[in-house]
């Protein structure tokens, strides 16, 4: 089995511009700590819809989701392949929104499979076009995956557009769901929504905090994790790099006190990529116009090379 890098560098579902930078800011710090690593693994890139960013906004309660209907096609599509074709997908995209797409490729390469997630991240992203408090689809790719529409906090009255684009991507792959909200685990969860809270509360989810962590350590909790998800036939690793403390993470569009050290992500990583059910990574939201240092970025690549390190090893 071999690495399979798919650069998404996509950035219309986030807020803050620059996210679609930080798979070059990634590649410049493995060049500043003299790494071949891109050169091992070359990335397969996806073609994106920034051109997007220059027009006006049609769906205010979910921008630019014309263009993410286009991404998830694709997106989902190059993930399908690497892994049909024996490969572990390593997914570096800009903004989260596109995991959604990631997760729809896993399901169509393993239509039969009971697909566990390990959400890494200070934010649920579990809202939806009904709900969402800022219009950026990065908050929603974990609702499209659930086919989720909350319908029961309804805040917003959508047009039928916007509408017939959402059941797009919840259908994507023609799966629906992709994945049951028993089988998805936060890590670092910190900063959501009341609207968010209500599906957490309603389907019991599974959310282990920064504390917990701290806690026991992070082997120990890995292995509960991976415990929990022991139902399920593979699992998705998606790490946005807002799980990490807001101070060593300016450098993401959405900073969030009381996040994890680089240490702790690092060996929650190690342990979870050992796991011979993990089939695909992704890293995400590296934003290098808000970071002079280009902190965030070696801090993401730090743990990008670790994780396929153990990969390797296993
Ligand atoms: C918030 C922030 N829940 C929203 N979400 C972020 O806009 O939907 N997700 N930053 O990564
Ligand atoms: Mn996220
Ligand atoms: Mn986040
Ligand atoms: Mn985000």
């Amino acid at each position: 089995k071999k690495i399979r890098l798919i650069g998404v560098k996509s950035e219309i579902g986030a807020g803050t511009r620059g996210a679609s930078l930080g798979m070059d800011a990634i590649r410049i710090a493995s060049l500043d700590f003299m790494s071949n690593f891109f050169d091992r693994f070359p990335v397969e890139e996806v073609e994106t819809e920034n051109r997007l960013l220059f027009e006006p906004v049609a769906s205010p309660y979910a921008k630019r989701i014309k263009g993410m209907v286009d991404l998830y096609d694709r997106v989902s599509k190059s993930v399908c392949s690497a892994l049909q074709e024996g490969g572990f997908p390593v997914v570096l995209s800009g903004d989260h929104a596109s995991a959604g797409a990631t997760i729809a490729g896993i399901r169509m390469a393993r239509p039969a499979a009971r697909l566990g997630l390990i959400w890494i991240d200070a934010h649920a992203d579990l809202h939806t076009p009904y709900t969402t408090p800022s219009g950026n689809l990065h908050g929603m790719p974990l609702a499209t995956a659930l086919g989720e529409d909350n319908r029961e906090c309804q805040v917003h009255a959508i047009d039928e557009n916007t509408a017939r684009q959402w059941e797009q991507l919840k259908n994507t792959g023609n799966i629906r769901p992709k994945v049951s909200p028993e089988d998805v685990v936060f890590i670092s969860l910190r900063d959501y929504e009341k609207e968010e809270e209500h599906l957490i509360r309603k389907y019991h989810m599974k959310v282990i905090t920064t504390a917990e962590i701290r806690k026991q350590g992070a082997e120990a909790v890995a292995q509960s994790v991976l415990d929990y998800l022991d139902g399920c036939d593979a699992v998705y690793i998606s790490f946005d790099v807002d799980s990490l403390d807001a101070a060593i993470s300016k450098g993401t569009g959405t900073p969030v006190s009381n996040g994890l050290h680089e240490q702790e992500a690092g060996e929650l990583m190690a342990r979870f990529m050992r796991h011979r059910k993990v089939c695909c990574f992704e890293i995400t939201e590296v934003n290098p116009t808000l970071d002079k240092e280009n902190r965030m970025a070696e801090i993401a690549f730090g743990i990008l090379q670790r994780s396929v390190n153990v990969w390797l090893t296993n």
